[in-house]
């Protein structure tokens, strides 16, 4: 197959959600059902937030305004796909069948919040920056050579990008024509490192054609190119067309983290030029345009969510015993001496 040198630019809705594009044929209950985890997103992020400033979680990775990247790559997928995210798409976690508690019992820093039950596929979030992506290929390489029909998508941010694991695991995916998608969320900032600072490209996309493979870019805020985008990507992968590198063109509307202060590093006339732009108001204006929502659905809605996160809350306090020393007990069989030190300051020679 030929590459076309530059990457196609996909966008279903425009910022107001009337369509400029190729609407994907899915019936009402399902872009009904991708609002819903959207606004489930935002409230479970809103909550985690308001926890972690009371000193109930530890630090969070807003994703406010990457709720269209996040729940449309997800809900493309098919169970038997995996994910292999960051720490920031944890939208992207539940929606492929995380339970929600896991992502608070991660938060509280207890140990049962990075375990993933069997029936999800879903790694664990890295927080090592690309170092899951070569993992990722070499899932996706296990399951061409057993001849299993599923793809895995390696999801991170423009950052990764300028890290060598995320290179090799390029070359590579494309040499051996591997079912894995590549997908940025290319959120304009690594930290306070804008975008421009991060490659000299005209893309992140464009660095597919170098490997081999298509590259595309697609509005990260318009749900349905995002949805669309990974479903042709997923498929193509799974028949054994190889890899695919989205780049979905989204913004990080809140801080990098909770230790973050982006006022710093970006200007109120940027984020309001994004704010309109939110993925989740286009896309209720798309359903308000053809009937399918009202303002009464919209609060029941958003009722519903907070509910359903509160109770997810509620799930995860009753669990959640947080053991100091746990935090020294996996990684080393025999600590060595610094370690040893740390554990009995932390433990009190406990
Ligand atoms: C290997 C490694 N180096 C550095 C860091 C520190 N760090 C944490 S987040 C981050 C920026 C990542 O930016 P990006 O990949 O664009 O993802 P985003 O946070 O924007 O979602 C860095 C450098 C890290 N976690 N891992």
């Amino acid at each position: 197959m030929a590459i076309a040198a530059e990457p196609a630019y996909r966008r279903i809705l425009d910022i107001d959600g009337s369509v400029v594009g190729p609407l994907p044929d899915l019936p009402p209950e399902r872009l009904l059902d991708m609002y819903r985890w959207m606004v489930l997103a935002r409230s479970y992020d809103e909550r985690a937030l308001a926890l972690q400033r009371q000193g109930r979680l530890g630090t969070y990775s807003p994703l406010r305004g990457q709720e269209a990247a996040q729940i449309g790559m997800a809900l493309a997928l098919d169970p038997e796909d995996w994910i292999f995210p960051t720490y920031r798409d944890i939208a992207a976690c539940f929606a492929h069948g995380l339970p929600m508690e896991r992502g608070f019992l991660y938060g509280q820093g207890v140990g049962e919040g990075l375990v993933i039950p069997e029936t999800v596929n879903v790694w664990p979030r890295s927080i090592s920056i690309a170092t899951h992506v070569p993992h990722a290929v070499g899932m996706a390489w296990g399951f061409k050579l057993q001849g299993r029909r599923a793809a895995v998508v390696a999801s991170f941010g423009d950052g990764a990008t300028s890290k060598g694991d995320f290179h090799e695991a390029a070359n590579f995916a494309g040499v051996f024509a591997v079912p894995v998608v590549f997908y940025v969320q290319n959120n304009q900032y690594a930290i306070s490192v804008p975008r421009a600072r991060q490659t000299a490209a005209a893309s992140i996309a464009v660095k597919a054609v170098a490997y081999g493979f298509e590259g595309v870019r697609v509005d990260g805020n318009d749900i349905l190119a995002v949805w669309s985008t990974v479903r042709a990507a997923v498929e193509r992968a799974r028949q054994g067309g190889g890899p695919t590198l989205i780049e979905a063109e989204t913004y990080r509307l809140g801080a990098h983290t909770t230790a973050d202060d982006p006022t710093r590093y970006r200007s109120p006339e940027e984020v309001a030029y994004w704010q309109e732009r939110d993925p989740v108001t286009r896309f209720r204006r798309f359903l308000e345009a053809r009937r399918l929502w009202s303002v009464t659905d919209e609060e029941a809605l958003w009722e519903e969510c907070r509910r359903t996160v509160d109770e997810a809350w509620q799930r995860a306090e009753a669990l959640a015993e947080v053991r100091p020393a746990d935090v020294f007990r996996h990684a080393w069989a025999n600590p060595p001496e610094r370690v040893r030190e740390q554990a009995s300051r932390v433990l009190g020679g406990a």
